[in-house]
């Protein structure tokens, strides 16, 4: 009977340790490790997401961080109430992939006047003054623009084209830049034009919302610039259910490289996708050791990207990439 009893006790006593919530724990407590919170504008896309995992990995326990992660929504108010919540918390870095270019001036004065270094990642920011942010790493997507419309130009010359403009975010660097190109490339051509432009917000559900609606109009287009993969893969969807073979009754152009998408490009769906890099989370954790050790990192840092169209694509480059 005392046995059983024992063991009674033990039980519940496991079950109660089970169900008891972890106590938040302040970040003092991580004394020996690095705490960095970021800012994260949402899980919106394929890239979003290899880039919260890039980050997850580099900045981890076993390197020697503490990483809180927020995640935005793809709101910049709550993107801001987070960096507030971090500074209030006592972390050592912040870092920010911001959603939008402009707005930062307040909340980056507040983690100054704190002490707290800011890195800014993969989209930029315009502040009044550079010394609220320490350094940024990310694309450079004006360039991106370029080059897709460098590929139409070679592929289609000065024929006529209906051209179909899905954007990204309204606002955030990756939407300004790919815009930019386009808006270069139509005019510089006049036989160029565009017949449709609206935001899809980086994702599929919204880029194959856009693209039905269109067809249900019977709007006719050649190509579909899309901001990046996921609105791609929407718009890839919605011509197929409605009969349309993508790459060939529509050309499509996208941005990103990932690997589904990659996937698409072999088998002639997409027929040229920019590379867009998001495996910043080694690139951060450099800054962060360089930092720490007392040295400067440089201010801006542009990653390398390139392209990828059918004719160049192979397994081989599909398999050896991280993303
Ligand atoms: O192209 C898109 C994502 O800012 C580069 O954001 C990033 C963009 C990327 O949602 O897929």
């Amino acid at each position: 009977m005392k046995r059983i009893l024992l063991m009674v006790c033990i039980l519940c006593l496991l079950m109660l340790t089970a169900c008891t919530p972890a106590p938040a724990v302040p970040v003092e407590t991580y004394d020996d490790m690095i705490v960095v919170g970021f800012s994260q504008v949402g899980a919106e896309s394929d890239w979003r997401n290899a880039n919260t995992r890039s980050m997850r990995e580099a900045l981890s326990e076993q390197n020697g961080y503490r990483l809180i992660i927020d995640d935005a929504q793809q709101k910049q108010e709550r993107q801001i109430t987070a960096i507030r919540n971090f500074i209030h918390q006592g972390v050592d870095y912040i870092v920010l992939a911001p959603t939008t270019e402009t707005g930062w001036d307040t909340v980056l004065a507040e983690a100054k006047a704190a002490g707290v270094p800011v890195i800014i990642v993969d989209r930029m920011i315009e502040v009044e003054d550079d010394s609220l942010f320490t350094c940024w790493i990310g694309s450079d997507f004006r360039k991106e623009g370029d080059a897709a419309v460098e590929w139409l130009a070679q592929h289609f010359g000065d024929e006529p084209l209906r051209i179909v403009h899905l954007q990204g975010n309204l606002g955030s660097s990756a939407q300004l830049g790919r815009t930019q190109g386009l808006d270069t490339g139509l005019a510089n051509h006049p036989a160029w034009e565009l017949v449709y432009r609206n935001t899809g917000d980086f994702t599929q559900a919204k880029g194959q919302e856009l693209v039905e609606a269109l067809l249900a109009q019977g709007m006719q287009f050649d190509v579909i610039y899309s901001e990046n993969d996921n609105m791609a893969y929407g718009a890839i969807d919605a011509l197929k259910n409605a009969g349309l073979q993508p790459g060939k009754d529509v050309t499509i152009i996208s941005f990103d490289a990932s690997h589904a998408a990659l996937e698409m490009v072999m088998a002639g769906e997409i027929s040229f996708d920019v590379e867009c890099n998001p495996l910043h989370g080694p690139r951060v954790q450099a800054i962060i050791e360089k930092l720490e050790a007392g040295s400067k990192p440089p201010k801006l840092t542009y990653v390398e990207e390139t392209t990828f169209d059918a004719a160049t694509i192979t397994r081989q480059i599909m398999d050896g990439r991280g993303y």
